[in-house]
C-alpha cells in the first residue's frame, strides 16, 4: 500500500490520546473458532452444516452447486436463525447425491434478505419483488439477486471475473444493476473436509535471529527455468527454493498476500495491464489460498499445496509469514456506474454491511482510510471474529509461523462509524485481541506468532512508527527513511549522526519507550511498495508510464529519498552495497525483498502493484555484477548469523558491562574519539564508527567495529581499540576497488591491518567492517 508521512497525523494522534478520546471497549471477543462458521462435513462425513452470521437479515438461503458455473443451482435451502445471529441449516450428503445430484464437490454460496429488501414469496431470481432501498438508515445492503460468498469459506472456485466473464457490474446494486442476478457469475465457496495435511515443525528462532525475505510466490519462480514448467509461479514452485533461499541466509520468507485476490483475468490482456493487479492487496476471502498460485486446481488443490510448501520450507529450517490484508476487503468502496453510485455486493457486504465495514456516520457510504475501499470495521467483535478465526487457520491448520499485516494500524481503530481514532492501549482493538488469542512468539525464541504491522494507513492519525501494541513488531519507516536520506539525499534532508546512529542501534526512542525491544524494529531500506533495492540508487525519480512489461503503472509514490549516484553503475552498485551492510548490520531484524540479492530493477518503476510481468517476476541469469552482489548479500547474512553482538535482544548500553575496558556499544568520530554533542547534532558530519564488544555477547570476535563514510569524499579514520592484546581484521570494504566475489571475506580469511590508532582511508560512501581477534 502507499506510504505516507508523519505529518499532522502524528500531532493529531498524541493530542486525541492525551485527551483521553478513545471509545468504551466493546465486549470481549469470542474464543477463536467459537461460533463454527463456515460450511463443515459432520466427522463421518454424512452431513453438511452451513453456518453464517448476519445481524440483521431476515432470511438467508444457501444454494448448492454441482459446478461452479454453467448450470443453475441443484438445490437451496432456507437457514434458520439463533439467538446470537447466525444462520444455520444442517443437510444430508446422501440426500444431495441421490437426490439432487450432487455428487462430487459441493459448491455454494448465500442469497440474503433483511429491512431494505425483504423477502417475499414472489421473488425470482433476477426480479425486484419486495426491494425497497438499496441501502437503510442502519446501513443494511441486502439484495438477494447478489449470490454471495460465504467468508468463512475454506477456497473458492474461481475470481469474481474470470476470461469470458469481465462485465463487473453484474454484482452492482444501483437502479441500473440491482435486478441483475449474479449467481451464475460468482464465485462459489467449495465445501471441503478437513485439510490435513503435513506442514512440518515450526521453526522456534527468536525473530530478532531472522533475515525476512519478502517476495511474490508468484514472481519467485514463475521465470525459473531450473523449475519444472507446470510448477513455475506455483506454491509448488516455490517450495523448491527452500535451499536457495537458505543458502543466501534467509530465514523467514514472507509471502506477498496468498489469500484470494482478484488475478483470473491478468492474461486476458497478455500485453497490458488494464484491470490488473499482480500484488493482490484486494482480498476476496480471508481462508482461501489463491487458487492461480496452484499448479494443482482441482478442489482442495490449492489447500493441500499451500500445505506441502510450508513444509519444504519448515524442512530448510525457513519460517513462512505471510502479508495479509485485514484493513479493507476486494469487495471495494463506492464507485460511479451511469452517473450513479454503486457498491457491489458479493460477500461481507451483502451479508451484514454494518457489522464487517465501517461506514460514514448516516451509514449511507464507505468510510475509508486506505485508499483502496472502505475499512473493515476491525473493532466489531463480530468482524474481530472473522480476523482471529482465519488468522488461526493459517497458522494452525496451515502451518504458517507469523503475519505482515497491511495498513495495520485500521486494526488499532476504536471507532465503528464516522470516525477514525487510534488507540495502542484499547484492550477492545483488532490489534491487542489477535495478539492476546494467539501470543506473540517470545523475544529468546519459543513457540508463538510473529507479529508484524505496517504502522500506517492514510489519513489523519494513521501514522503509529513506534505506537503499535506490545506483542507487535513493526516495518520501521523511520528506519528505512533515515538511511534513504543519508545515502541519497546528502545536501538535501539533513541527516545528523545521532539520528543515524539511533536508527542503526534498534531505534530505542520507538520500542524503548514502551517496553518493546530491538527486534520488534523491523529494518528494511525497500519493500515491494516502492523501488527495488537497484532503483532506489540507480532512480531520481519514478518512472511509472512505461510502455508493456515495465507499465504503465499509477500511482506511486513522490517521496522516495533515491538518487542515480550520478549515473555511474559502478557508483550505484556501491551505494547497494553500502545500504545492504548498513541493513544487515544494524541492530534489527531485517528485511530485504525478493531479486535484490540479484540487484534486480524494474527500470525506475515504483509502483509496479499490476505487473504481471516478466519484467517483475524475478530473473535467474545473474551477470557477473550481480553475482558478486549475491556472494556479498549472502556472505554479510552469514557473517550476521555468526555473530551474536550483531542481533542484541535488549538495547545496546554504553557502559562496560563486563570491566574489559571496552563499552558494550561505542560510538566514534572519524578522529577515533567520542563524538560530542556537537558532532552528534550536526548534519554536516558525514562519518561514524561504531565498536561493540563482543565478549559482552558471547561473541566469536572480540569485537566488532564498522566505519561508515556518507561523505563523497574519502574520510581517514583512526581505528579505536580491539581490546588489550587483540588486532583488528577487515571483512570487507564496499568501496568500489574492493569489488568482486571475495568482497566480503570468508571467516579466517579476513586481512590483519592492526591495533589502535591504526589509520585507514575510507572511500567516498563506503563502508568498512572489522573484527578483532
Ligand atoms: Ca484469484
Ligand atoms: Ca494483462
Ligand atoms: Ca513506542
Ligand atoms: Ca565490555
Amino acid at each position: 500500500m502507499p506510504r505516507p508521512r508523519p505529518v499532522l497525523a502524528l500531532l493529531l494522534a498524541a493530542v486525541l490520546s492525551a485527551v483521553g478520546l478513545t471509545a468504551a471497549a466493546p465486549p470481549a471477543g469470542a474464543a477463536v473458532d467459537a461460533r463454527a462458521l463456515g460450511a463443515r462435513y459432520d466427522a463421518t462425513g454424512s452431513t453438511i452444516t452451513f453456518r453464517v452470521h448476519s445481524a440483521a437479515a431476515t432470511r438467508i438461503a444457501v444454494y448448492l452447486y454441482a459446478a461452479p458455473t454453467g448450470a443453475a443451482e441443484k438445490v437451496s435451502y432456507v437457514l434458520t436463525r439463533d439467538a446470537s445471529a447466525v444462520f444455520g441449516v444442517t443437510v444430508d450428503v446422501a440426500t444431495l447425491r441421490d437426490t439432487h445430484g450432487l455428487t462430487g464437490t459441493i459448491w455454494y454460496g448465500y442469497r440474503a434478505w433483511g429491512p431494505n429488501w425483504p423477502w417475499t414469496s414472489t421473488w425470482t431470481k433476477g426480479s425486484s419483488a419486495g426491494f425497497v432501498a438499496d441501502v437503510d438508515a442502519a446501513g443494511n445492503r441486502f439484495n438477494p439477486n447478489k449470490l454471495l460468498v460465504d467468508p468463512y469459506a475454506r477456497e473458492l472456485s474461481h475470481d469474481p471475473l474470470r476470461p469470458g466473464a469481465t462485465d463487473d457490474t453484474v454484482y452492482a446494486s444501483g437502479p441500473a444493476h440491482r435486478t441483475v442476478d449474479s449467481g451464475p457469475y460468482a464465485p462459489k465457496g467449495a465445501v471441503l473436509a478437513v485439510a490435513t495435511g503435513a506442514t512440518g515443525v515450526k521453526p522456534t528462532r527468536a525473530f530478532k535471529d531472522d533475515v525476512l525475505y519478502e517476495v511474490h510466490v508468484r514472481g519467485l519462480t514463475r521465470d525459473d527455468p531450473s523449475v519444472p514448467a507446470a510448477w513455475r509461479g506455483t506454491y509448488r514452485g516455490a517450495a523448491t527454493k527452500a535451499g536457495y533461499l537458505a543458502s543466501l541466509g534467509v530465514t523467514a520468507v514472507e509471502f506477498l498476500p496468498v489469500q484470494e485476490t482478484q488475478n483470473d483475468t491478468n492474461d486476458v490482456d497478455p500485453t497490458g495491464t488494464a484491470g490488473d493487479n499482480y500484488w493482490g492487496y484486494m482480498t476476496l476471502n480471508w481462508f482461501a489460498p489463491d487458487r492461480r498460485y496452484a499448479a494443482d486446481r482441482s478442489p482442495g488443490g490449492p489447500t493441500r499445496e499451500f500445505q506441502t510448501m510450508v513444509k519444504a520450507f519448515h524442512d530448510a529450517g525457513i519460517k513462512v509469514l505471510l502479508d495479509v490484508v485485514y484493513n479493507h476487503t476486494g469487495e471495494g468502496g463506492a464507485r460511479t456506474i451511469g452517473g450513479a453510485t454503486a457498491y457491489d455486493l458479493w460477500s461481507w457486504r451483502g451479508l451484514d454491511n454494518p457489522t464487517y465495514y465501517s461506514l460514514t456516520a448516516d451509514r449511507q457510504a464507505s468510510y475509508d482510510n486506505t485508499g483502496v475501499g472502505g475499512n473493515y470495521n476491525t473493532y466489531h467483535p463480530v468482524a474481530q471474529d472473522l480476523i482471529v478465526d482465519s488468522l488461526a487457520y493459517w497458522k494452525d491448520t496451515l502451518g504458517v509461523d507469523g503475519f505482515r499485516h497491511d495498513l495495520a494500524t485500521v486494526l488499532g481503530n476504536t471507532c465503528q462509524h464516522g470516525c477514525y481514532r487510534y488507540s495502542r492501549t484499547d484492550p477492545g482493538t483488532a490489534l491487542n485481541r489477535i495478539v492476546r488469542e494467539m501470543p506473540a512468539r517470545p523475544a529468546g525464541g519459543g513457540a508463538g506468532v510473529d507479529w508484524i504491522g505496517e504502522p500506517w494507513a492514510i489519513g489523519a492519525g494513521t501514522y503509529q512508527v513506534g505506537n503499535l501494541p506490545a506483542g507487535w513488531s513493526e516495518w520501521n519507516g523511520q528506519y528505512r527513511d533515515t538511511v534513504r536520506s543519508d545515502q541519497n539525499r546528502m545536501g538535501y534532508d539533513p541527516v545528523t549522526p545521532g539520528q543515524l546512529a539511533t536508527r542503526l542501534a534498534g531505534s530505542a526512542d520507538l520500542y524503548g519507550d514502551d517496553g518493546r525491544r530491538p527486534g520488534n524494529s523491523v529494518n528494511f531500506l525497500v519493500a515491494h511498495d516502492g523501488f527495488t533495492l537497484r532503483d532506489l540508487y540507480a532512480c531520481n525519480a519514478k518512472n511509472n508510464n512505461q510502455p508493456w512489461p515495465y507499465g504503465p503503472s499509477d500511482g506511486g509514490s513522490d517521496d522516495n529519498r533515491s538518487w542515480d549516484q550520478g549515473g555511474a553503475a559502478a557508483d550505484q552498485r556501491r551505494a547497494a552495497r553500502t545500504g545492504q551492510a548498513l541493513l544487515l548490520l544494524s541492530a534489527g531484524t531485517p528485511m530485504m525483498t525478493g531479486g535484490d540479492e540479484v540487484l534486480r530493477g524494474v527500470r525506475c518503476n515504483n509502483n509496479p502493484y499490476n505487473l504481471d510481468s516478466s519484467a517483475n517476476w524475478l530473473t535467474w541469469n545473474p551477470d557477473a555484477n550481480q553475482s558478486a552482489f549475491r556472494a556479498f548479500t549472502s556472505r554479510l547474512a552469514a557473517f550476521r548469523a555468526a555473530h551474536p553482538a550483531l542481533r542484541p535482544a535488549t538495547f545496546y548500553s554504553s557502559a562496560d558491562g563486563n570491566g574489559n575496558g571496552l563499552g558494550q556499544l561505542a560510538w566514534f568520530t572519524p578522529a577515533g574519539t567520542a563524538p560530542d554533542a556537537g558532532y552528534w547534532n550536526d548534519p554536516n558530519n558525514h562519518a561514524l564508527g561504531w565498536r561493540i564488544d563482543g565478549t559482552e555477547f558471547g561473541d566469536p570476535a572480540s569485537a566488532i567495529y564498522v566505519a561508515y563514510n556518507g561523505w563523497s569524499g574519502d574520510v581517514g579514520f583512526t581505528l579505536p581499540s580491539p581490546g588489550a592484546g587483540r588486532q583488528w581484521y577487515r571483512v570487507t570494504d564496499t568501496s568500489t576497488w574492493a569489488e568482486g566475489p571475495e568482497q566480503v571475506a570468508r571467516p579466517g580469511a579476513e586481512a590483519a591491518l592492526g591495533g589502535q590508532g591504526t589509520g585507514y582511508l575510507l572511500r567516498g560512501r563506503g563502508l568498512l567492517l572489522l573484527v578483532a581477534r
